[in-house]
């Protein structure tokens, strides 16, 4: 079961996706009102909306036609690093220009028992599928890294699991690491949908294949593969540090780290259709621009 939020004449609606594809709008306008209504009547949200279908209005689109958001509106969007062998190696390269000589603070966040999260993005920097994510102009290493994000409550409780892109500076992270919000923060740098697959109903999230293939002028640029069970962390692990001393609002991303590193002479390019694509949650698609090709160059 995925739930997903839509526009349809001006105004924002909470849908499901049930197994046999079928669309249902549903009376709560987002995720975590629906969690809540779940759980005050004693069900799991996946219960609470089999209970609702009969009486659900179903949505004549298909979903290719919904003008489809963000599946949840995130106050925050939060992300853990060097979570993923592949990471500790790019990240080497890139702070090191490939002298890999000595060991780095990335191989020390990788075995250390405190993992690396850093704030990645508010909601108006996050978009949604079929959007435009953003190109920073200072930058000429650019890639987009394709991660597995858990939506949590206000207690950290996973509610579902979205696609997430952590959009990503390689230069300026490489030239110095206190650079990591310049490097990773900035107008439209985070994406996250289509979908929320509800947590009850994913049986194993540490098996989860997970593609970043990128095309430019309809050639596949890159087109990488890797698997959920390569995580270092556990979820739990991640969320116990974010949690420490914190406050966390109701419907907060977390990305789990990347897995996928495009290879090291690629850079994305103005125009670039981004899709990364996570077994049974589903297929993130982003066109890359500058800010001020914003709305010229569209997904579709
Ligand atoms: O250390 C910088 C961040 C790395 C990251 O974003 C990742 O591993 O996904
Ligand atoms: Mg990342």
């Amino acid at each position: 079961m995925k739930i997903f939020r839509y526009r349809d004449q001006g105004n924002i609606y909470l849908g499901a996706l049930v197994e046999q594809g079928q669309l249902y709008q549903l009376k709560e306008s987002n995720v975590m009102e629906l969690v809540n209504a779940a759980r005050q009547s004693g069900k799991t949200a996946e219960g609470y909306i089999r209970s609702a279908l009969p009486q659900a209005t179903p949505i004549s689109k298909s979903i290719e036609e919904l003008h489809l958001l963000t599946p949840v509106d995130a106050p925050e969007v939060w992300a853990a690093g060097v979570t993923y062998q592949r990471s500790r190696e790019a990240r080497n390269y890139e702070a090191t220009e490939g002298r890999l000589d000595s060991t780095t603070f990335y191989d020390k966040v990788y075995d250390a028992p405190r993992p690396e999260l850093f704030m990645k993005s508010t909601s108006s920097r996050t978009v949604g599928h079929n959007d435009q994510v953003c190109l920073r102009s200072d930058s000429t290493w650019q890639v987009p890294e394709a991660e597995l994000g858990l939506v949590l409550d206000e207690n950290g409780v996973i509610v579902g699991y979205t696609v997430g892109n952590d959009m990503s500076c390689r230069d300026i992270e490489g030239e110095n690491p206190l650079y990591l919000p310049q490097a990773k923060i900035w107008k439209r740098s985070c994406s996250i949908g289509p979908f929320i697959r509800l947590a009850e109903t994913l049986d194993d999230p540490y098996s989860l294949s997970i593609a970043c293939r990128i095309y430019r002028d309809g050639e596949k640029v890159v087109d990488e593969q890797a698997n959920t069970n390569q995580l270092k962390r556990k979820f739990n692990e991640l969320i116990h540090y974010l949690k420490k001393d914190n406050e966390l609002f109701a419907g907060t991303v977390l990305l789990t780290g990347t897995c996928l590193v495009p290879p090291n002479q690629f850079t994305l390019e103005s125009g670039d259709i981004i899709e990364i694509e996570i077994e049974e949650i589903g297929t993130l698609v982003n066109v890359a621009v500058y800010e001020h090709e914003l709305d010229t160059k569209l997904v579709n």
